[in-house]
Order: C-alpha cells, then structure tokens, then sequence
C-alpha cells in the first residue's frame, strides 16, 4: 500500500508564502485521495502496491489497461507531492551553492537565467500541470514542464526540484495570480535538500 508522508514541517510554518489552509488542504485533502485512488486502482496487483512509487512509475507498463489512466493520474500525483513537500522549509530561500550551483550556471549561464527559466516555464504551463528541474539520463540539467500529473520518472529521468502549478496549489491566496505565487514559492526552496538529491542523481 502506498500512504500519505508526513509534512516535514507544520501546516503553518511556510507562511506568509504558502498559507496554512491551503497546504492543509492540499496534503491531507488533495495528496492523501491521490494515495486512496492509486492504492484502490491497484487492489488487485498486490505486486504493484508493494514497490516504491519510483518503482511504479519506471514500470506503468506492468498494470492492468483498465487501470492504466487512474494509476498514471494518481501515482503521478501521489509521487510529485511527495517530493514538493520535501524541496520546501521554512528556512529556505536564497540561492543554490557548490557542485548544483556550478552546473546550474553551466546549464542556464546564471543564477538568475536559471530562476527566469525555471519560474517562466512554470507560470507559461497551460492549465493544470507541474514544472520541473531534471537530470535526464547524461546527466544532464533540464527545465520543462508537464500537464496533469505527467512527470520526469515516468520517462526514466530524474527530477530534483518541482512546484505545483495546479490552482489548488495556490488559489485561497492568490487567486488567478500564479506568477506571484511562483515568486513566493523560490522564497521556501530547500536548496540543499536539492543538491542532496543532485548528487544522488549523477
Ligand atoms: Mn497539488
């Protein structure tokens, strides 16, 4: 069975930026029905309940047809929430340092081309989607965004940094104004938890 993470801080602890009831909302309401669907899609391939969620998503090919779209849709959500919650704190903000900041600057030229490139495909994804920072397989630093709950897993790459650009991520605060949420959210950027994971991918 797949199951809800706990927050690694408190519902209230990335205000002013995200605010309290949107983040309850969003984890206990949002996040946990993605497990309860993903976990009930699956009932009957006990196999497929049993590996990690990055276990699934390299091997969708596996699940039963009728199945398929519910255990993208919800397997997708349940995976991409889980690594937004981990690439926040509430002591986060500034910049990216060592190696991830060197090939950042490699990739992007900047710092700064590299916020403007992450934070402008983020605001220009159509609809309900997510943006991502990748290493794809030459390990190599890529921004793009998906629809739905589509991710890099899904096409063996491995993201490291995410934001939610479904409303429901930032709707009770900032209305239809996603660009200002987006400024919001790079003030609550773990950024050593995303060099952790950097590394981890190289
Ligand atoms: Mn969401």
């Amino acid at each position: 069975m797949f199951t809800l993470p706990q927050l690694p801080y408190s519902p209230d602890a990335l205000e002013p930026h995200l605010d309290e009831k949107t983040v309850k909302l969003h984890h206990d309401k949002h996040h946990q029905g993605y497990v309860d669907k993903l976990n009930q899609a699956l009932i009957s391939q006990p196999d497929l309940l049993a590996m990690t969620p990055e276990e699934l998503m390299a091997n969708l090919d596996l699940v039963n047809e009728k199945n398929l779209t519910a255990v993208k849709n919800n397997g997708g959500g349940h995976i991409n929430h889980c690594l937004y919650w981990e690439i926040m704190t509430p002591a986060g903000g500034g910049q990216p340092a060592g190696d991830l900041a060197t090939a950042l600057i490699r990739a992007f030229g900047s710092l700064e081309e590299f916020k403007e490139k992450f934070l402008t495909t983020a605001q220009s994804q159509f609809a309900s989607g997510w943006g991502w920072l990748v290493v794809d397989p030459q390990k190599k630093l890529k921004i793009y965004s998906t629809r739905g709950h589509k991710n890099p897993w899904m096409k063996g790459e491995v993201p490291i940094l995410n934001v939610d650009v479904w409303e429901h991520a930032y709707y009770l605060k900032y209305q239809n104004r996603r660009g200002e949420h987006l400024e919001h959210f790079w003030q609550v950027i773990n950024w050593p938890e995303v060099a952790r994971r950097y590394q981890a991918a190289l």
